[in-house]
């Protein structure tokens, strides 16, 4: 375990003092402990020691606790039995994805078919939640002097100077507003727009609905890894950013070099999980940034690096909010006119994107709508993206609110409800990096290969570049290579 310890803290470019090193060693999740520490420190010392982590007080929490079955190491072991990616054929089977199945037309209708949709789907997972049941219309529940239950979705969400929240929920023929007690329910992850929640609570005053629980969706407890027969591995990278002039090309380089080593010999898929190049009038005054300035050259750029990588990986490509796609999610994948570019065998699919890697179901998903959670809910930030993640896991919804800074298409139905839930998760676009879990379900978010842009400086976002998350397909182990 030490030497995971060791070997984590020097691809970080950091030093461990032994005497935190045994400090580390003791506590329960060494490895995600370290990890934790390193997001949380920055910039980071060249020697970490135990004064310093002392300092950081409180230490920052692990990630969601990891089952021994499937612990979080820093290194990728060796197969015992030889898997190797060249004596399999890639076995991908894409299980949901908007690409060619668009039928948004943007008219007013779609919207309210859209949300009807996301309603229906989600009250109905609500439905069957045992706190619910019993759970009656808004209209009866108003009229009735004891506890009652509601299903409604998030017309609007407050919060007041005291740290309440007050909603006004809707369903099917009423909506009413809801007052939750900021020590009470609204401590536990805050009510957003446009999401389908459950209230437990009590009439209180003319329309209004005291909550003394709120319900979400969520995952069940006890979601288990249901993995693949042989020992391959997925690797996620995100965020290339190609053709800006902080593309880091030698760290890719190191990467792309190890991809053909031995140590790496087991990995067979690299899902790519957008953000492929730096795209052009992506923001204002772009062109200042950028290294290539023509779109099409930037996906050249990237086929070329794909070309580079050894044959028998197979490679999965979605876009995300800087690709020539249209921006509005679900996005479908990149037009055939750059998919040409690329060598035959990748694989474009769009964002967000349900995969079945040799049995294993893998949800990827950019994730612009991190740039709303951290907005709306207070324990959501950039430099810990999963707790975004488990967020969207909870509200069973990869992008709840509508109207913010991600942009959402009508569609016939909602394509961002997590509805059938995955082993793996993934996501990207923040330029962080976390590995670890939620009832089961691997998390884990790709890091980044841009430096930090000048925008990112202002605004106190920190990349962690070059990191890159693997999972054992096959046991779940979920492993951090830094390049
Ligand atoms: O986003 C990379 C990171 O920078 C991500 O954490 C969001 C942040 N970012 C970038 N542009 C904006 C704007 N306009 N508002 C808020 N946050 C932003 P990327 O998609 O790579 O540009
Ligand atoms: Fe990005
Ligand atoms: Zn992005």
């Amino acid at each position: 375990m030490q030497e995971d310890l060791l070997s984590l803290a020097m691809e970080s470019g950091v030093l461990l003092d032994p005497e935190l090193a045994d400090y580390l060693g003791e506590r329960e999740h060494p490895v995600d402990s370290l990890l934790a520490i390193l997001e949380a420190m920055n910039p980071r010392p060249l020697v970490l020691t135990l004064d310093e982590v002392q300092a950081l007080n409180p230490l920052p929490p692990t990630p969601p606790a990891t089952p021994a079955s499937a612990p979080v190491t820093a290194r990728l072991r060796k197969d015992r039995l030889g898997t190797r990616r060249e004596d399999y054929d890639p076995d991908v089977v894409v299980r949901q994805d908007i690409t060619g199945r668009s039928t948004c037309t943007g008219e007013m209708q779609d919207f309210s078919r859209y949300f009807d949709h996301r309603y229906k789907v989600l009250s109905g997972l609500l439905r069957a939640r045992r706190e619910l049941v019993g759970a009656v219309s808004i209209d009866r529940a108003l009229k009735m002097a004891r506890e009652v239950r509601v299903i409604g979705i998030v017309q609007s969400a407050k919060r007041t100077r005291t740290g309440n929240y007050l909603l006004l929920i809707e369903d099917e023929e009423a909506s009413c507003q809801v007052l939750v007690p900021a020590e009470g329910p609204g401590a536990d992850g805050a009510p957003v727009p446009d999401e389908v929640l459950g209230i437990v609570g009590r009439p209180w005053k003319d329309d209004i609905l005291l909550a003394e629980e709120i319900v979400r969706p969520d995952v069940p407890p006890s979601h288990a890894f249901a993995g693949a027969d042989e020992a391959l591995c997925a690797a996620f990278v995100s965020d290339l950013h190609v053709g800006s002039r902080l593309f880091l090309r030698d760290r890719w380089e190191r990467f792309a070099k190890w991809l053909g080593t031995e140590e790496a010999c087991r990995i067979k898929y690299l899902v790519v999980v957008g953000d492929v190049v730096d795209g052009i009038g992506v923001y204002p005054r772009q062109d200042e940034d950028l290294a290539v300035d023509d779109v099409y050259r930037q996906y050249e750029e990237v086929a070329a690096m794909i070309s580079a990588l050894p044959e028998e990986l197979q490679v999965i490509i979605l876009p995300g909010n800087h690709d020539a796609t249209r921006p509005a999610e679900p996005q479908p994948a990149l037009p055939e006119g750059i998919q040409q570019a690329f060598p035959d065998g990748v694989l474009f699919v769009g964002n967000p994107s349900l995969l079945r890697l040799h049995g294993v179901d893998v949800l990827c998903y950019h994730g612009k709508s991190m740039d709303d959670l951290v907005t709306s809910i207070p324990a959501v930030t950039y430099d810990r993206p999963l707790t975004g993640m488990v967020e969207m896991l909870k509200r069973r919804h990869l992008a709840p609110s509508y109207g913010g800074k991600t942009p959402l298409a009508p569609e016939r139905t909602d394509h961002l409800i997590v509805d059938a839930l995955p082993s793996i998760f993934a996501t990207g676009h923040v330029h962080g990096f976390g590995i670890g879990e939620y009832r089961g379900i691997r998390l884990l978010n790709a890091s980044t290969w841009q430096g930090q842009t000048a925008f990112q400086r202002m605004h106190n976002i920190t990349p962690k570049p070059g990191m890159v998350p693997i999972v054992d397909l096959k046991t779940g182990e979920t492993f951090a290579q830094a390049f």
